[in-house]
């Protein structure tokens, strides 16, 4: 039976999800009835800001440097999301420490999450690169709502139909913990850079001590090559009903700035000008 994939968003609580994977009682267990756990870590991020890396670098760093979970099991299932409708099937009676992926803005992050001492990283990346990277998802993930044009799709970037609240308020939100020891904030820009430096850093943040040749490990199998050659981590066994695989592949081009190849001076310049409106209390530039 093939199930009808649409190009919709549903509304919870102010904040638009992509309608087929999201339910309102996924997104209430997740909010409200999730039980968070001490030694939980999550994978925050906005989509298309490195949450795939982050769940690849974690599982190795999990197993030590041994590549075996990251090739032998789907990254949906090593580290799932949390607000997807199966989130509870996946993660309730999951053996700790659980490692959890999640786009939700901090308005509906888990309410027991405060209570506890599970950890958060966060991962940013610049707001152009994110916009180019989702305008080419969009393209062929049929779970959400594209614009051939990218002109179109830059103004639907920067406007209020924009699922997970849109970038501006979920960055926002999120740096608003920034301060808490349990958080980390990590750059997908700083990590196309320097990925070893912030494996050791997400490593010492976690409490994890790996020795050299287990970093150098983690470092190998989630390179950009690795991960787009890994069928458990390249989203190739999605079907063609929700992915239209031949327009385009889950691992693009893994830099920052491609951004430049795309924005034209004038698209540069509004962008500039509702960031600098939008981010004006935050201090942080990419
Ligand atoms: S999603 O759909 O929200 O889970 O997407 P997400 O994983 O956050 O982001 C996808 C972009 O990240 C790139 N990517 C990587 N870059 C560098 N190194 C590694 N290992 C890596 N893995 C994924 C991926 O190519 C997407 O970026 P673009 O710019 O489209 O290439």
């Amino acid at each position: 039976m093939s199930v009808e994939v649409k190009r919709e968003y549903m509304d919870f609580e102010g904040v638009k999800f992509p309608v087929n994977i999201h339910t309102v009682e996924s997104l209430t267990y997740a909010w409200k009835e999730f039980q968070t756990r001490d030694d939980d870590v999550f994978n925050v991020t906005f989509p298309k800001s490195g949450t795939t890396w982050l769940q690849e670098i974690l599982t190795i760093i999990y197993s030590n440097g041994d590549p075996t979970p990251a090739k032998t099991m789907y990254s949906w299932d090593r580290v799932p999301w949390l607000e997807q409708h199966l989130g509870r099937q996946k993660l309730e009676n999951r053996p700790s420490p659980r490692l959890i992926t999640t786009h939700l803005p901090i308005q509906l992050f888990p309410q027991t999450f405060y209570n506890t001492k599970a950890k958060v990283i966060y991962t940013v990346r610049n707001p152009k690169d994110v916009c180019v990277s989702l305008y080419y998802f969009s393209l062929f993930a049929l779970l959400l709502k594209c614009k051939e044009d990218f002109q179109e799709y830059l103004s639907m970037f920067l406007s209020k139909d924009t699922p997970f609240a849109g970038w501006f308020d979920h960055v926002k939100g999120w740096l608003t913990m920034k301060d808490n020891p349990n958080f980390l904030l990590l750059s997908y820009d700083d990590m196309t850079k320097d990925v070893r430096a912030n494996v050791i850093k997400i490593c010492k943040f976690l409490g994890k001590d790996l020795d050299d040749a287990a970093i150098d490990s983690v470092v190998e199998h989630s390179s950009f090559k690795a991960m787009k050659e890994n069928n458990m981590s390249n989203y190739s066994a999605v079907p063609d009903s929700i992915f239209k695989k031949d327009t385009g592949t889950f691992h693009r081009k893994g830099v920052s700035g491609d951004y430049k190849h795309h924005f034209t001076p004038a698209q540069e310049e509004e962008f500039e000008k509702i960031y600098k409106d939008c981010m004006k209390d935050i201090n942080f530039l990419f």
